[in-house]
Parts: C-alpha cells; sequence; structure tokens
C-alpha cells in the first residue's frame, strides 16, 4: 500500500476539456501547499477567489479556493481543493506544481482509501460511491445512494449487534459450569436464535436484490438451432438486434442486449444453437454459448413447440442456476400460451403470445420485487461473505440443537461475526483494500 503519510494530489474532474477543472490535495502538506499556491491559507470551507501561482511565483490559473481543515473533510485529513479552469494543461500544470511543492500524484481511489482509514466511510459506502458515478439506471443511482448514505451498513451493524448479543448469552451460560445449563428450555435464547436466522433470510434477501440492482441480471438463452432463440431475443428486446433466417445455424457470435423489466435491467444473451458436427465457425460459437452458460444468472432453455421431441437437455449446465423451458412457436403449435404448472412457459416470439408471462418467470427469477424506496445496491463481495456469516450461524445452531454444544456455538457466532465484519471492513482480509480500490478512478 502506498505510504499514506505522504500528501497526494490529482484532478478530481475527468481528464478533457471542461468548464472547471477541479485539483485536490489532501495530507499534512496541504497547508503549506496552500500558502504557497495561494499567497496565504483561505477560510476554512469558504469558497475564495485566487490566483494559482507555481513554486517560482509564476501565475498559473485563477479560480476558487476551498480549504478543509483536519479532521472535517472527505479523506478526514487537511484538504484543499482549487477550482481553475477546465483545460486538460492548465490543470496539469496545477497539478505539477504542486508535486514540486511536496506531494505525490495520487493512486486510483486513494482519496476514498483514505476516507475509510479515516473512518469516514465504511467499506460498504466506499464501494457506494463507486457504484453510484457508475450506476446505469435511475434506481441503481437511488440505491448507491442508500448505501453510501449507510442503510446497508446500519442493516449489517444491526445483524451483527444480535449476533453479538446471541454469542453473550451463550457465553455468560457456559462461565457458570456448575450449573446444569439446558439450553433448550432457555426460551430467551430459543428466541435470540429465531430472530438472528429471520434477520439473516432479510438481509440476504435484500443483498441478492441489491446485487441485481448493481449488477444487473443476465439471461442466457440456449437451444437447438431454429428454435426461434434471436426471435426471443428481438421479441424481449424489441429491437431487430439479432439476424433470424430459417436457415438452421443462423446465429454464430453471443449476442448481448440491454432490457429493462419493470426496472429490472436484464442482460439478455443469444448464443449458436447447440449440435452435433456443427461446421468450424458454428463450432466455435457453440464453444462461446457453453462459456456464456457459465456466467449465467438463469438459463432460458428455447424448443420448439411443434416438435413433440423435447430435446436433451445440455450437460455441464452450471450448478445452481436456474433453468427454465420455453416452448416456442406456439402460433404453429396450438399450444395455450403462458406459463404450465410445470414451470415450462409456452409462447410465440413471432406473435408475442405469452412473453408476458416470461417476463414474469424473469421477475420471479431474479428474486425481483420492487423495493423501491428502501432498496440499496450490493456487490458479489458482500454476498458471499453474508452466505458464509450465515452457514457458520446455521452450524452452530445445529450444534447447539444436536448436542447442546454452548461453546460451538459460540465459536460459530465469533466466526458469523467475523464474516460480517468483512462486508464492512470492520474487519479486513488479506489484500481486500488494494482490490476494492483499485477499481476507483484517479482523483476520487
Ligand atoms: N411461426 C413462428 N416462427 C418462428 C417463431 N420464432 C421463430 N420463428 C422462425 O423460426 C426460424 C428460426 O428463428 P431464429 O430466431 O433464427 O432461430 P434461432 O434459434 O436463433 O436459430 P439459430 O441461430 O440458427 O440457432 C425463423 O424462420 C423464424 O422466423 C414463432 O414463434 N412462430
Ligand atoms: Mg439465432
Amino acid at each position: 500500500m502506498a505510504n499514506p503519510a505522504d500528501t497526494i494530489v490529482a484532478a478530481a474532474t475527468p481528464p478533457g476539456t471542461g468548464g472547471i477543472g477541479i485539483v485536490r490535495v489532501s495530507g499534512d502538506l496541504a497547508v503549506t501547499i496552500a500558502r504557497q499556491v495561494l499567497g496565504s491559507l483561505p477560510e476554512p470551507r469558504t469558497a475564495t477567489y485566487r490566483t494559482f501561482r507555481g513554486a517560482g511565483g509564476d501565475k498559473i490559473d485563477a479560480g476558487l479556493a476551498l480549504y478543509f481543515p483536519a479532521p472535517n473533510s472527505f479523506t478526514g485529513e487537511p484538504v484543499l481543493e482549487l477550482q481553475g479552469h477546465g483545460g486538460p494543461l492548465v490543470v496539469s500544470l496545477l497539478v505539477e506544481a504542486i508535486v514540486a511543492l511536496g506531494a505525490r500524484r495520487a493512486e486510483p481511489g486513494e482519496f476514498s482509501q483514505r476516507a475509510f482509514l479515516n473512518d469516514k466511510l465504511d467499506l460498504i459506502q466506499a464501494e457506494a460511491i463507486v457504484d453510484l458515478i457508475n450506476a446505469g439506471t435511475s434506481q441503481a443511482a437511488r440505491a448507491a445512494l442508500r448505501s453510501l448514505s449507510g442503510a446497508f451498513s446500519k442493516a449489517v451493524g444491526v445483524l451483527a449487534e444480535q449476533l453479538l448479543q446471541l454469542r453473550l448469552h451463550v457465553e455468560a451460560a457456559i462461565d457458570f459450569p456448575e450449573e446444569e445449563i439446558d439450553f433448550l428450555s432457555d426460551e430467551r435464547l430459543l428466541r435470540r436464535l429465531d430472530d438472528c436466522a429471520g434477520s439473516f433470510a432479510v438481509l440476504k434477501q435484500e443483498v441478492t436484490q441489491g446485487r441485481i440492482l448493481r449488477d444487473g441480471f443476465q439471461v442466457v438463452i440456449v437451444g437447438k438451432p431454429n428454435v426461434g432463440k434471436s426471435s426471443l431475443l428481438n421479441c424481449l428486446s424489441g429491437q431487430d438486434a439479432a439476424i433470424v433466417t430459417e436457415v438452421a445455424g443462423t446465429t454464430r457470435d453471443i449476442l448481448r442486449e440491454q432490457i429493462d423489466i419493470d426496472g429490472l435491467a436484464v442482460e439478455l444473451v443469444d448464443t449458436a444453437g447447440l449440435r452435433e458436427n456443427p461446421d468450424r465457425v458454428e463450432e466455435e460459437g457453440i464453444r462461446r454459448a457453453r462459456k456464456a452458460l457459465q456466467s449465467a444468472d438463469a438459463i432460458l432453455w428455447i424448443q420448439d413447440a411443434t416438435e413433440a421431441e423435447h430435446g436433451e437437455l445440455e450437460e455441464n449446465l452450471p450448478e445452481g442456476v436456474p433453468v427454465t423451458v420455453v416452448r416456442n412457436k406456439t402460433d404453429l403449435s396450438g399450444d395455450v400460451a403462458g406459463c404450465s404448472d410445470a414451470g415450462t412457459v409456452y409462447l410465440s416470439a413471432k406473435t408475442g403470445e405469452g412473453v408476458e408471462a416470461l417476463r414474469r418467470r424473469i421477475r420471479e427469477l431474479a428474486g425481483y420485487e420492487n423495493l423501491g424506496e428502501g432498496a440499496f445496491t450490493a456487490r458479489k463481495r458482500h454476498l458471499d461473505a453474508l452466505e458464509r456469516a450465515a452457514m457458520h450461524f446455521a452450524t452452530g445452531r445445529i450444534a447447539l440443537e444436536q448436542t447442546q454444544a454452548g461453546e460451538l456455538l459460540a465459536e460459530e457466532l465469533r466466526l458469523s461475526q467475523q464474516a460480517l465484519g468483512e462486508i464492512t471492513g470492520a474487519v479486513l482480509a488479506d489484500d481486500l483494500l488494494g482490490k476494492i480500490f483499485s477499481e476507483f478512478c484517479i482523483g476520487k
């Protein structure tokens, strides 16, 4: 990790030409740099118009200066913000002048990382900054803002506190071994266990949906050639995106289309028809189709409803990814369109009948309910840690229920708390910070 004692500098506005270019400085040297560049230190938190000068006293630009004394700044350190003209040259001259005065160029995400290290933000909030900057839908932006304002952190904190109370309860009981402990007749303990289990379930659902809000939900369309995969992609996206012909083996490349199902961002992936003995180009297409399956959140297995034979389901499908069978071309087969009791969707990509049932099905598969105001963004990292935490909790609970093993429960609760702590950054796993902050842009 870069030396946190250095004073860092970077342009906070994107490279290129713009109305205003902002240069940000953070660290102890910010005060002396302000004195040299501006002539004197401006009033804290007050926009002050000044000339910006380099180390030799030469004029570089003029604009607004803002000084934030520690600890009341974004990073928790003394921060100087210089808002000058937004030309790439003038901004880089200013950065160079500040480097000449002793600052170092900031690494990607280094300002946010310092904010984290100085307890201005937890990890969830730091990650939410990136999610807000990169949000692709207004819903995702709102959700990121909720994470940034601490809604997600708070939910994690409430659960962590519940686990702590439960653990203290168990440990207090273990500490008096002379008394006969009967955990299973301890109503308060059992209630606490139930409460924790309930909180895990709720949080897991929220985090799952938060991840979908951030990353979208990927639906991969597969099946034999000519069953209507590309037609379905076109129908769902409302665009003539994929080539459709009666020739089997039309699609060879992977095709991706973003669609929006009631605010749920879905990435549809159309693939080459899977069949034996393809030509060389098609063979590569099939290889790519199989690869696309590996990252799918859900799979649509398309079949031709006019064919009685249902076809063999692909082997080697990724585990745990739901597969929905879609029988297409009901306009020809005469099947009733809609979702059958068995969960098979009958539709016609040509007429559009039954497609609404498929949309509903995709929403169900995503576990997506329009959470609206309550939703926050989350990442796979958060979901993984939460699942680990839930697994430790469940293991401990089973140990208690089956063998009255209070010590085992206490230990599993400790591990569960630790996994939860990784989500907010209260507990840091190896190289986690480097991984997280490296995806930030410079100046953030
Ligand atoms: N009548 C009818 N024809 C359809 C329907 N869906 C697709 N077709 C026709 O079936 C043929 C194949 O459609 P595609 O969408 O290209 O099929 P595909 O599964 O993408 O085929 P490949 O890319 O070759 O694997 C075309 O002639 C379509 O017009 C449908 O619902 N009803
Ligand atoms: Mg196709």
